[in-house]
């Protein structure tokens, strides 16, 4: 449902606005195109796709005209004896079979040429790994960080990262499940993200969407509404959710690309309740586990503290803090009774704050209000003796 509204919204104008597209008229909405070329290789991957498609479209419109001409002016007609159809001509035959291997030559070399350059990345580019999995994307960049914004897209959380302007990045991908695609359509780039083992793409984004505020802690669009960023999306079908594999991709100036990067790299000074909350959603958890007591791939963390889990086994276990953390770092040791075993392992994604950060945040959603507020109350101690050890 959201699918469609979105897209229509897209390429009419108003509407919900399909994130995917950047230009304003409907021609270039259709083909997700910028008003100005928005990566290095927008205009030379553009040049090529539309040579192909007006050939494409000159020979569909001929073909159909003729056929549609020859099938009226050689029907057959009662008492009327079939022309002789001609053996041979010369002239035609060279024509069709010359014209056209030309026309296919110049596609294959003209798209070789726009090609080469997206596989061979430059010396100094810098280096982003990223992981994919059911159904969120994970980038780490050179300095350890990763990202802790998430905007709502089509429903969905989806986490926000940040690129820098006039900078080669080369990403580094792998996937920890099935098959994924990272497909950033603004930028003119797309390859497939397998397990165990790496493919690579890589990009110089060349414009500039927003700045990064260190007051506000968050992105501001430089042009308000003009340029809402760029969307990433999974172009591999992978799963129930695979719709909602959706990431935000900024470009900020060098400066605020570095600012926000240190940033992201130390989420030391965030209290442990609230970075759960964030890591919720950045690390993807929020794509299967709801917080309002919903169903979705995997049981719901609201009211769960402290509850008697039963496992597809005939096991059980309360859920605590051993509970959580195993359950995050090896899903696949206990099934809870009736959810499939969907859940990869975390293993090496989080640090132990980050870890126990996110038990906190489950523990925030008991349903007892005292464990609500011990789980508070100990983030609350934490920093405070953060700041009392930094003196
Ligand atoms: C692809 C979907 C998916 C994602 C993403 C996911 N989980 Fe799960 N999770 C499940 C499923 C399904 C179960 C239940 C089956 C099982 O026990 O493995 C589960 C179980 C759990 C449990 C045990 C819950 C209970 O009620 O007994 C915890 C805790 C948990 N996940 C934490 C996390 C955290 C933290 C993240 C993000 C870092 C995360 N999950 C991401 C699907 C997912
Ligand atoms: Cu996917």
């Amino acid at each position: 449902m959201v699918g469609w509204t979105a897209v229509l919204g897209g390429i009419g104008g108003d509407g919900p606005g399909f994130p995917l597209v950047l230009g304003s008229s409907w021609w270039d909405r259709l083909w997700f195109r910028g008003e100005v070329e928005t990566s290095n290789f927008a205009g030379s991957s553009d040049a090529v796709f539309f040579y192909i498609f007006w050939v494409s479209v000159f020979f569909f419109v001929v073909l159909m005209a003729l056929m549609g001409y020859f099938a009226v002016r050689y029907r057959r007609m009662p008492g009327v004896a079939p022309e002789r159809s001609p053996s041979h001509n010369t002239v035609l035959e060279l024509t069709w079979s010359v014209v056209p291997t030309i026309l296919m030559a110049v596609m294959f070399f003209w798209g070789l040429y726009a090609y080469i350059p997206m596989r061979v990345n430059p010396s100094d580019s810098e280096v982003i790994n990223v992981t994919a999995q059911q159904w969120g994307w994970n980038w780490v960049y050179d300095n350890g960080a990763s990202t802790l914004q998430t905007e709502v897209i089509a429903d969905a959380a989806a986490p926000v990262f940040a690129l820098p302007v006039n900078r080669p990045v080369k990403f580094i991908m792998s996937s920890k499940d099935v098959i994924h695609s990272m497909y950033i359509p603004a930028f003119r780039i797309k390859r497939d993200v397998f397990p165990n083992f790496f493919s690579t793409m890589w990009v110089e984004p060349t414009v500039v969407s927003h700045r990064w505020d260190e007051e506000l802690k968050d992105f501001v669009p430089i042009a308000p509404g003009a340029n809402d960023g760029y969307y990433l999306a999974c172009a591999e079908y992978c799963g129930d959710q695979h719709s909602q594999m959706w990431a935000r991709v900024i470009v900020l100036s060098d400066v605020d690309y570095r600012r926000w990067k240190d940033k992201q790299a130390s989420t030391d000074g965030i209290p442990l309740d609230k970075l759960g909350e964030l890591l919720f959603r950045s690390k993807g958890c929020v794509s299967c586990h709801s917080i309002d007591g919903s169903r979705g791939t995997g049981p719901s963390w609201k009211g769960s503290w402290g509850q008697t889990h039963r496992f597809a086994d005939g096991g059980s276990a309360v859920v605590d803090e051993n509970y959580i953390r195993e359950s995050i770092l090896e899903p696949a040791k206990h099934i809870v009774q009736g959810y499939p075993n969907q859940m990869v392992s975390y293993q090496g994604q989080l640090t132990d704050r980050e870890l126990l950060a996110l038990i906190t945040f489950f523990r925030t959603l008991s349903d007892n209000p005292a464990d609500a507020e011990a789980a508070k109350a100990d983030a609350e101690k934490e920093m405070a003796e953060k700041a009392s050890g930094a003196k």
